[in-house]
């Protein structure tokens, strides 16, 4: 029993710290991956808290919203954005927003010089999309949020200038609006985009933010427990393609673009291939300039998690490794593309898990990212180069001990591309140790609690377990928490119920 509180207990700070954050951008459908381009809160355990001070800067593009990062995101004209809002940064644990949360929906822009150097706050923002209220389906934006598995959908605007912009998502949870004193929540956040277009167009008529709500509008102190149809209007009018003016537009990127010799990236953070060596010192240096980059992808990592960062420093035991053992000739794996891993939450992220089978024997150039045709926009290269793997296969991590008490048969391989299943072990992998119900290897509770599958990397606690053995226990599970009377509300359920919701589908952990 004491087990069983401790574990309501856990759960219970969990829904009461979880509300909802911006991470991850899409472009066309392709998953930019977590925390690229994106400006969010750095302090992890903060990271998905509300603005409640409508007059604060952070209202413009939330905490440590002011600051830029190294990334530009290239966007072709008229393309489909989604933003994806995720109750846990780091995806260890799944949901979008939490229900109790309802409210309404926009999207802002703001053009800019610099996307990386703009403040973002004052004046010079548009909307270009809403949702509130729908009277026919009694639905909440937010509510279909969480039934489009927290993304947010949007189309620019045809005729909107090329150049730079940040473009900012916006929820407000009007839960508390009602009480005394009111307590309106947004949750926001911007991304850094180019806008790749010969277009012209610019809404005349812009708004300051802080400053486009104020805490008295209707709009914000609406009461959704006792509501007054229709929902008032919130912030500007939407920018409908037409009140515009013309300007120039910027006719190339010269921004935040990713080198087309990066091999590794964690959010805006990436590394070049390390320069060549064949001497002692040569390979010592190398090692040392290798780690000191590894502690600038830790440290500048923001909640969305550091995979890419562990890929790198694996790369860095590698060449560690070689120098000790007296191999001086390197960079092992030259000019390897280590790719960004899952968890991507989506099924755009899936086509990034192809690479590493097959090494070709010719280094293909790699192809600068601006690409406007950006239905094929990718994150650097998974096809790319990949040379013959020089001397020892440094970059492969160590196959797991078979003394372990979740011994693997000692076929399997580390999992290179986050995948688990057949042949391939989560066990040491720089993705996490834990193998999902859906192959994907991870650290969090859906990859290493009772959705865990053992034959393929390690479990945790009670929940180990076989494949054959998951369905019997997922009635368990499910049962237990019934006739315990866990109220199934506030955002936390088991997975397997969420997963056979319609919205779920495509989360595929
Ligand atoms: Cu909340």
């Amino acid at each position: 029993m004491r087990i069983l509180a401790l574990f309501y207990a856990l759960a219970a700070l969990q829904m009461g710290t979880a509300h909802t954050v911006f991470t991850t951008l899409f472009i066309n459908d392709a998953n930019q991956s977590p925390g690229t381009c994106g400006r969010m809160p750095m302090t992890p355990n903060k990271a998905t808290f509300p603005i409640n001070d409508l007059k604060s800067d952070d209202m413009a593009c939330g905490y440590n919203g002011t600051a830029g990062v190294a990334r530009v995101c290239t966007i072709p004209q008229a393309a489909k954005l989604d933003f994806l809002f995720v109750e846990y940064a780091d995806n260890s644990q799944p949901g979008a927003i939490d229900i109790s949360h309802k409210g309404p929906c926009a999207v802002y822009m703001k053009r800019v010089e610099s996307a990386i150097q703009d403040k973002a706050i004052g004046d010079g923002w548009f909307k270009i999309w809403e949702d509130t209220y729908d009277a026919e389906t009694s639905q909440w934006c937010t509510e279909k949020l969480i039934k489009n598995n927290g993304m947010l959908s949007v189309k620019i605007p045809e005729n909107l200038a090329g150049g730079y912009y940040l473009i900012r998502p916006e929820l407000l949870a009007l839960h508390q609006a009602d009480k005394n004193p009111p307590n309106p929540q947004f949750y926001l956040g911007c991304a850094q985009i180019f806008l790749n277009s010969t277009a012209t167009s610019l809404p005349k008529d812009t708004v300051k933010i802080p400053g486009y709500v104020e805490p008295t509008d209707p709009a914000v102190l609406f009461n959704i427990y006792v509501p007054k149809w229709p929902y008032p209007a919130l912030g500007p009018a939407l920018y409908n393609g037409s009140n515009s003016v013309e300007v120039k537009p910027v006719d190339r990127q010269t921004e935040g673009l990713l080198p087309y010799n990066a091999v590794v990236t964690n959010a805006n953070w990436w590394a070049l291939e390390l320069d060549p060596y064949s001497t002692s010192d040569g390979c010592k240096n190398a090692s040392k300039v290798c780690f000191d980059l590894t502690s600038q992808c830790y440290n500048s990592a923001p909640p969305t998690g550091s995979s890419g960062c562990r890929l790198w420093e694996t790369k860095c035991n590698g060449v560690r490794d070689a120098c000790n053992a007296g191999n001086f000739n390197g960079p092992p794996q030259k000019n390897k593309v280590l790719m960004p891993g899952p968890p991507g939450p989506t099924k755009a992220a899936r086509q990034f898990s192809v690479l590493d089978t097959s090494p070709t024997t010719t280094p293909t150039t790699a192809v600068p990212t601006p690409e406007p045709s950006s239905s094929t926009f990718q994150p650097p290269a998974m096809k790319l180069l990949d040379t013959i793997p020089t001397t020892t296969s440094i970059n492969t991590v160590p196959t797991p001990e078979p003394s372990s008490p979740t011994s693997e048969p000692p076929a399997m391989k580390v999992s290179l591309d986050g995948r688990c299943g057949e042949a391939q072990t989560c066990t040491g992998s720089a993705f996490g140790d834990c193998c999902s119900k859906h192959n994907w290897c991870g650290s969090g509770s859906l990859y290493c609690g009772y959705n865990c599958l053992a034959d393929y990397g390690t479990c945790r606690g009670q929940y180990k377990f076989a494949r054959e053995d998951a369905h019997r226990r997922r009635q368990r599970s499910y049962g237990w928490a019934r006739s315990n009377g866990w109220a199934m509300g506030h955002g936390f359920a088991f997975a397997d119920e969420l997963e056979n919701a319609p919205g779920w589908a495509n989360r595929g952990l």
